[in-house]
């Protein structure tokens, strides 16, 4: 494998005031974004979601292996087959697989097996993580893969928020279902399912509060 060359770290160059004030103002944005269940129809250009997919892209992973496959997908009859997929198995996790605390836990957020959200969101990302990759018939393990898409995740939900849409992080279990439908290969496994547009007029969110920072984190100085 030929080495990268090194160029030069181009720095953001900040002053303390400015760090301050922007570490500010980027957990007051951050702390708007909130999960959401209830989307319009309103559609959401493909050029916004091709560069949301891009910064969810930029990353940092496992030796730069980049492991993930973001299916981006808004043809209707694909979602309502995604849609009726998924509520099979939600029903029967809500009805049977889930323990009890499971379920007493989600009751206050008022979740159920129903995922209308995938037949009305504009766009539905399915996430994939790449536990190898195949170059040349030849197989080559990814590494911290998990821990890579999770971070590609996260990054493409704030990416989400920054352009003003909303988006929820939704776990069809069990869910190789993915595979099937979407037709990956078999190094790709279904990782999270997120429905992304506008809300709806009238969509509710729970009133939770956040953990402090006392309760998030211990200091050693
Ligand atoms: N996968 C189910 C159940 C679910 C589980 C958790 I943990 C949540 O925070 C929310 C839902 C679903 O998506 O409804």
């Amino acid at each position: 494998m030929n080495e990268y060359p090194f160029i030069k770290y181009s720095k953001l160059d900040f002053s303390e005031e400015e760090s301050s004030r922007r570490a500010i103002e980027y957990f007051g944005f951050m702390n708007k974004r909130r999960s959401i269940r209830h989307f319009s129809e309103r559609p959401v250009p493909k050029q916004v979601i091709e560069n949301l997919i891009l910064t969810a892209s930029s990353a940092p992973s496992g030796a730069h292996k980049q492991p993930w496959t973001f299916c981006v997908i808004s043809n209707h009859a694909l979602k309502h087959q995604i849609r009726t997929a998924a509520e099979k198995e939600e029903k029967e996790s809500y009805n049977g697989r889930m323990t009890e605390d499971w379920l007493a836990d989600l009751a206050p957020l008022g979740t159920d097996w129903q995922k209308e959200f995938i037949d009305i969101a504009p766009w539905i990302i399915v996430v994939f993580r790449k536990s190898y990759e195949i170059i040349e018939g030849v197989h080559h393990k990814n590494y911290y893969v998990q821990e890579s898409v999770g971070i590609a995740c996260g990054f493409l939900l704030a990416a989400i928020h920054q352009a003003g849409l909303v988006s929820l992080t939704h776990t069809p279990s069990p869910m190789n279902f993915l595979q099937k439908i979407l037709n990956r290969p078999d190094n790709e496994k279904p990782y999270l399912l997120i429905p992304v547009g506008y809300p709806a007029e009238d969509a509710l969110v729970p009133d939770i509060k956040r953990k402090d920072l006392e309760s998030v984190s211990v200091w050693f100085e």
